[in-house]
């Protein structure tokens, strides 16, 4: 029998790159977002490309009863999900604390802590059920290291980390897998929503220096479901080589 992944935020980036990661690996996959169209694109390509079965999910992680209603509304073939890849996420602004936005943290928070959890939440019933499951959270560098500018950002990302710590420790007594993957600066779609639509400044945090791909990312996380079922990688932190933390980088 297939196993089923469910990725949030497919529709672009690391998530859409773990979709068809794991579509080519013979998974069916479950994918989510707020952009339809994009979802119903990513779908097509999965399906014709590598023959795989699809379910899209579209829905905002923020909206709690958005995102308990659709996962409830998964048809009952679908509900053995072995993978859950909490991958919808994103930053908006990089400003100075006292400069910053309040409905830029709002929505960083919303997003990266609260919808993470609401989907964990409402995914790992099925996993107790199945006795089985693997729950991989993307934190970030930002994550292990606060930069300038990064305040809620980091934050946000530290929470993930903790949350990941405390969902292993929880989640032990039924078998589940927690993995946190941690990953430096890859180029998605990721520093043109920071940037809020301004891909100038967006291609600037990307020269000089070769970053990491959604491929190469997705690769890594894929590598982390394919261990024996009494191995997990609990904490994963990659980067591309020209960067050494979250604020060290070799540009020229
Ligand atoms: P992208 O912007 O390319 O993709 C982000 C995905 O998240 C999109 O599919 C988007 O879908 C989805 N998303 C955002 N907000 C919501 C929401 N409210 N509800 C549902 N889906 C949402 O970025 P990345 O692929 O780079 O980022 C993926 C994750 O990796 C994020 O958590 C990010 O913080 C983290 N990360 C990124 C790094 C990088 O350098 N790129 C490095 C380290 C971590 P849609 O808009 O259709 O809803
Ligand atoms: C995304 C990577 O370095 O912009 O989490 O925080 S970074």
């Amino acid at each position: 029998m297939k196993k089923i992944v469910l990725i949030t935020g497919a529709t672009s980036g690391f998530g859409k790159a773990c979709a068809e990661k794991f579509a080519a690996n013979n998974y069916d996959v479950i994918i989510t977002g707020r952009r339809k169209e994009r979802l119903d694109e990513v779908s097509e390509y999965l399906k014709n490309k590598f023959n795989a079965n699809v379910l899209s999910l579209h829905f905002d992680v923020r909206e709690r009863e958005a995102v308990f209603s659709a996962i409830s509304s998964i048809p009952d073939k679908w509900k053995k999900i072995s993978v859950l890849i909490n991958n919808a996420g994103l930053a908006v602004g990089r400003d100075y604390f006292e400069e910053a936005v309040l409905d830029d943290w709002d929505t960083m928070i919303d997003t990266n802590v609260k919808g993470l959890l609401y989907v964990s939440k409402a995914v790992v019933p099925f996993m107790i059920e199945n006795k089985e499951g693997h729950v991989i959270n993307l934190g970030s560098v930002a994550a292990k290291e606060v930069y300038e500018k990064g305040n809620a950002y980091c934050g946000s990302k530290f929470a993930v980390d903790a949350i990941s710590k405390g969902m292993r420790i929880d989640l032990l007594r039924h078998r589940i897998k927690v993995t946190c993957i941690h990953p430096g600066a890859a180029e998605t779609e990721f520093s043109i929503v920071r940037f809020k639509g301004n891909k100038d400044l967006a291609e600037k945090i990307y020269e000089g220096y070769v970053p990491l791909s959604a491929e190469d990312v997705a690769d890594v996380i894929y590598y982390t479901t394919t261990l024996p079922p009494h191995v997990c990688i609990n904490d994963l932190v990659l980067s591309c080589t020209a960067q050494a933390d979250a604020i060290y980088f070799f540009k020229g």
